[in-house]
């Protein structure tokens, strides 16, 4: 469980891939960690299919704790914070599309509503994936946090829904090295390209791009520039082994069964398959005996 949340963790940490569905918005993220002090730009991507839209309706929220827009500005009343890193997305704005309402409300200011009441005969003159917003934000620490948000109405010009109301959902921050480590071992074969048993830092940013030359030197104990699945098995601590087990943690070298999940996952891989020999073993001896 706890591999699939960390690997859920960082497949939304890693820049997400566009998404199939008409109507279904996501984040695109930076290819680096967010690192407090430096500008943090998120790119908001719709996919209208092949539908002009003319309205539209999404909310954002995210935890102002952890991430700040990098400017807010109160204007009119009751105040509306506008801010002008909200950007408008590079295809809105070829299209001369300047009707988009971002809004940061004052009232509320982990949220950001995006708003575009259209109407027949007013539609967007583009379609497909839209870049939709930049926002820029200000980390203020690096913990891994959510920003989270919903489509609830995207019409094309004569008013028909374009997909379904849909999620919007990242995970951004610094993972703590041992989910990193399970996310490499869940992903090592895939990495490995050249096939030596062996991960270079390279290999590894093609599973997660982000990942630093000091994240990858805390998990190659023996800094050989390779990280082997017993180093990646050592940073990702006692999660992968038996949950009921409670050996892992006093594990030592001269342990039978080293600490790790794969050795400890073959071992039952071969308990299964010695069962299993006996039982066909037993039905095919069964077999053989003449019924009395
Ligand atoms: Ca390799
Ligand atoms: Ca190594």
């Amino acid at each position: 469980m706890r591999n699939a949340m960390a690997t859920m963790l960082l497949l939304s940490a890693a820049p997400l891939l566009a998404q199939d569905q008409p109507g279904e918005a996501w984040l695109e993220l930076p290819e680096v960690w967010p690192e407090v002090g430096q500008a943090y730009v998120v790119n908001l991507h719709l996919n209208t299919g092949a539908q002009e839209p003319d309205t539209l309706q999404m909310h954002l929220n995210f935890d102002t704790a952890v991430l700040q827009l990098a400017f807010s500005a109160a204007t009119g009343f009751p105040p509306v914070f506008t801010n002008p890193d909200l950007a408008l997305g590079g295809s809105l704005t070829a299209a001369g599309t300047t009707d988009l309402q971002a809004v940061h409300p004052g009232e509320n200011p982990g949220q950001i509503n995006i708003l575009r009441a259209g109407g027949s005969g007013d539609a967007w003159d583009l379609s497909g994936d839209i870049d939709m917003l930049q926002i820029t934000f200000h980390p203020q620490s690096t913990v891994p946090t959510q920003i989270t948000g919903e489509i609830t109405v995207l019409r094309d010009a004569s008013l028909v829904e374009i997909g379904a109301p849909a999620v919007i959902a990242a995970t951004i921050g610094i993972p703590p090295i041992e989910d990193l480590a399970e996310d490499i071992l869940a992903g090592f074969d895939a990495a490995d390209a050249n096939g030596d048993d062996a991960l270079t830092l390279a290999e590894v940013q093609t599973l997660i791009p982000q990942l630093t030359a000091d994240q990858f030197a805390a998990i190659d104990s023996d800094t050989s520039g390779g990280l082997s699945l017993a180093e990646i098995n050592g940073a990702a601590g006692p999660a992968g082994e038996g949950e009921g087990e409670g050996e892992g943690d006093n594990n030592t070298n001269g342990c039978p069964f080293p600490k790790g999940a794969t050795t400890f996952a073959d071992f039952l891989n071969w308990l299964a398959q010695f069962l299993f020999i006996g039982m066909a073993a037993t039905v095919l001896w069964k077999r053989r005996t003449p019924l009395s």
